[in-house]
């Protein structure tokens, strides 16, 4: 550690002491943050209008892995990577599962896709027609399949389903498919696996999305039973709405599965978390630390078994830069609700002291984190700054021989 680095450390510590942190338990806590990298944030994507092709872009799921792995090597905190079938599809998964255990990662959430099959125009689990709803329902039990091959414990459910107009389609009657659907999937879920549901208010429907918000999907998981709960994608939500409270619901009602993480400023942009609002992330890791402290409640609980998810199309940013930024903004955030003074902001509330309850949350969010987590990057034998570690690494180069035209979903 330099001296400079060393000095900021030590007036961090010192500054932190005189805030009265634990600046221990903050310290043990930090790692509980596992930020799960998505493998479809590797290839090429875009928006309607372009899909710019990249160079050195992964060709398939091992290079997808390769890139996954690389991430994990210089952060240490992003040791699982999400599959998306078929993006990810290969003949053996069970090799895939091998492979990334060698490259020191674990295969997590498979994400069924029920919006690319011509079949799905006007709905999976939910199109008037059975015989694409059994194409559906055969392809989630692909799914869960998959799911005892690759030793993921997380089945992570999306739809496109929905109707861009009114009278198109029987709202309540695909609310009952979709259950009929869900109860089937839950049925053949073995020991330890659990799914999360997505919801979403619109796109690419743009009249009405069969699973359009919180509480929908609340529902659902309610209907199914424990093993179901909800996955909160950051970019999900209409304009104005307080995600924060929705964690802190769905925390309170043991119904908080995960997170898809992304930055937006319109709608479902899937740009870099933190890149646009760093207050909602930072607000977002307060109710789940409030939450953990608690140990053992309902929230509690939950808290401790959350699905930390990125869900990212990198169209025009190099992807493995863009990756790295994102689980350092998130481990940024992360840091900064760890220095919550809780007692503070506890008594302020009792007191009803709006302003100093105010002051302590925000306090929290300007505590300058850096040389903390630096230190705690060098104790692992991590780089100081990953972002310049990867730079001066030459993967880039090396994974420009794979050429353009990679894998995009
Ligand atoms: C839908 C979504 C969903 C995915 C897809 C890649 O917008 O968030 O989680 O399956 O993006
Ligand atoms: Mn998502």
């Amino acid at each position: 550690m330099t001296d400079v680095a060393n000095t900021a450390y030590n007036a961090f510590t010192q500054v932190q002491q005189d805030r009265g942190i634990d600046l221990a338990w903050a310290t043990a806590t930090l790692p509980a943050l596992q930020i799960e990298t998505p493998s479809w944030g590797y290839g090429d994507s875009g928006t309607r209008f372009k899909v710019f092709r990249k160079q050195g872009v992964p060709r398939n799921p091992f290079e997808k892995l390769d890139d996954a792995a690389e991430v994990h090597r210089l952060t240490g905190c992003a040791p699982s990577v999400a599959l998306h079938i078929p993006w990810d599809k290969v003949d053996d998964f069970s090799a895939l599962r091998l492979y990334a255990e060698q490259q020191g990662l674990r295969l997590g959430a498979i994400n069924p896709n029920l919006f690319q099959e011509d079949d799905y125009m006007l709905g999976s689990v939910t199109n008037a027609d059975p015989a694409v709803r059994r194409r559906a329902l055969e392809h989630l039990r692909e799914c869960v399949d998959i799911m005892g091959q690759t030793g993921s414990d997380i089945l992570s459910l999306w739809y496109a389903d929905g109707t861009n107009y009114p009278g198109q389609a029987d709202l309540r009657q695909r609310k009952h498919w979709l259950e009929e659907a869900h109860r089937e999937v839950y049925a053949r879920l073995g020991d330890g696996q659990r799914m999360l549901i997505e919801y979403k208010f619109f796109e690419p429907a743009f009249y009405h999305t069969d699973l359009a918000d919180w509480g929908m999907a609340y529902n659902l998981a309610t209907r199914l039973g424990p093993r179901a709960q909800v996955l909160v994608d950051t970019g999900h939500h209409a304009q104005g709405t307080n995600v924060e409270h929705i964690v802190a619901f769905l925390l309170d009602e043991g119904a908080l599965g995960g997170f898809h993480f992304n930055g937006r400023k319109y709608a479902d942009d899937d740009l870099i978390v933190g890149s646009t609002n760093p207050y909602e992330l930072f607000l977002i890791f307060y109710q789940i630390i409030s939450a953990l402290r608690e140990g053992d409640t309902v929230a509690g609980q939950t808290a401790a078994r959350i699905a930390y998810m990125i869900d990212q199309s990198h169209n025009i940013e190099p992807k493995i830069p863009a990756m790295i930024r994102s689980v350092l903004n998130c481990q940024t955030q992360w840091a900064r609700a760890l220095l919550i003074q809780w007692d503070r902001l506890r008594d302020a509330q009792v007191r009803n002291d709006v302003m100093e309850a105010e002051a302590t949350v925000r306090e929290a969010y300007e505590q300058d984190v850096r040389w903390w987590l630096e230190a705690m990057r060098e104790q692992r034998g991590l780089p100081r700054d990953p972002m310049r570690a990867f730079a001066e690494s030459g993967y880039a180069e090396r994974v420009a021989e794979r050429g353009i035209g990679g894998a995009s979903w």
